[in-house]
């Protein structure tokens, strides 16, 4: 059978709905196999088509430095400036500056409702799902932009990479306690760790190289043009722009994600009681009525699902009981398309959180004398940040919603 063999949209819905591993899709959005309109979003096309019609339009961008901080830039800490596309390309331009600037995490619907060629561009069908534009978040970025490491609470993660390269560094779920783990600065649904990524220090490398062990060793991914990339429920994630880029990306609802909702839930009711003083996404923090509504709301809908799976008819059942994909598995079935990701040893993990560091060594004087760190400590309120992280920690959140889960 030929190796140049392309997986079928349904043999790729099922496999990425089961995968637990990350796979890349080596260019496939840009084979003249596949037919689409993803070219729209390089950067001359997608610049002409914002520029054409939006004029003086202008979108915020998020500004950080290329220069060490000793804290992650976190995304609520760095200053916005709203500029056209060709601003944002003059800005990029200037070597004398050490900012980046990033138009990140925007659902596309709610900036180009009045641009359907754009909504439209996106399609996920090749992948076996009924997802576009609208279901989509779109990320601009220039050199040194990146999005500090998380892990999201829900689902699974499809990205297209449509111009520009970026490095994805990939960890597995159970990674939280190497990667620090905390809820401040707390976004519903992303659990952030306190290792900078971008410029980390000595005393996280040696954590890092400390704690590591065979099974929770990441991988490294550069994901280039045309290339798509599934990152697998749980999966920790730290991501940077090597150059200008260009990304689309949608994130898939999976069954499990009912139990997820109640442990959101759990978290958002501890924040809303205890920590509203400390720094927290744009994001209204609800009562403690509305709390425990909401944690009430998710458990039903958890047992509404469970029930209705248990009355499925047997045929149904053995139908879901099919040996899930592994990466290798498709990796051999279709080598043109799919690649099976290594892990990082050590050794080139140490290397590459050394390289990040010393990157930036020269330019320390310059970016003081320039003071524009955006990033504010949090320090202020340490005791109150200790607590709301202990009893938001996966695993007290994870035994408290099986202790409500399981109650009579
Ligand atoms: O591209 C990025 O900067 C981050 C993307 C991300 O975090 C995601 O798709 O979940």
């Amino acid at each position: 059978m030929s190796k140049d063999r392309k997986p079928s949209p349904e043999i790729l819905r099922e496999a990425i709905l089961q995968l637990d591993e990350p796979v890349l899709f080596k260019g496939i959005l840009y084979n003249e196999d596949v037919d689409n309109n993803w070219r729209l979003f390089e950067l001359p096309n997608l610049t002409k088509l914002l520029t054409d019609n939006y004029c003086m339009e202008k979108l915020p961008f998020r500004v950080g430095v290329n220069a060490p901080t000793s804290e992650p830039q976190w995304d609520i800490s760095c200053p916005v400036e709203k500029i056209n596309m060709l601003q944002f390309i003059e800005k990029i331009q200037d070597d004398k500056s050490n900012k980046w600037y990033y138009f990140d995490y925007k659902y596309m619907h709610e900036w180009f409702e009045t641009k359907p060629e754009i909504l439209s561009a996106v399609d996920w069908k090749y992948f076996g799902f009924d997802k576009g534009g609208k279901d989509s978040t779109l990320w601009i970025g220039s050199k040194g932009a990146h999005t500090n490491c998380h892990q999201d609470s829900y689902g699974c993660n499809l990205i297209a990479q449509l111009h520009g390269s970026k490095q994805w560094l990939i960890f597995p779920p159970d990674s939280g306690g190497i990667l620090k783990e905390t809820r401040v600065p707390y976004e519903e649904s992303t659990i952030y760790s306190k290792i900078n990524f971008f410029c980390p220090s000595e005393e996280d490398e040696e954590h890092i190289i400390k704690s590591e062990v065979d099974e929770l060793l990441p991988k490294l991914i550069i994901l280039n043009p045309g290339d798509v990339l599934l990152v697998p429920r749980g999966w920790w994630h730290y991501v940077e722009s090597l150059d200008t880029t260009v990304s689309v990306n949608v994130w898939l609802a999976l069954d499990v994600d009912y139990e997820a909702r109640i442990k959101e839930a759990l978290v958002k009711l501890i924040i809303s009681r205890l920590g509203k003083s400390l720094p927290a996404a744009n994001e209204s923090l609800c009562t403690f009525q509305t709390c425990t509504k909401l944690v009430e709301e998710c458990i039903k809908q958890y047992h509404e699902l469970y029930e209705e799976t248990d009355g499925q008819s047997d045929n149904s059942k053995k139908r879901l009981k099919k040996t899930p994909w592994s990466s290798q598995d498709l990796a051999t079935e279709y080598p043109k398309y799919v690649e099976k990701l290594d892990n990082l040893s050590k050794d080139a993990l140490r290397d590459l959180l050394r390289s990040k560091r010393e990157r930036f060594a020269k330019s320390k004087d310059e970016s003081e004398i320039e003071n524009i760190t955006p990033c504010k400590s949090t320090s202020s309120n340490r005791t109150l940040e200790c607590i709301v992280n202990t009893l938001c920690h996966s695993d007290i959140i994870n035994k408290l919603t099986n202790a409500l889960l399981t109650q009579k």
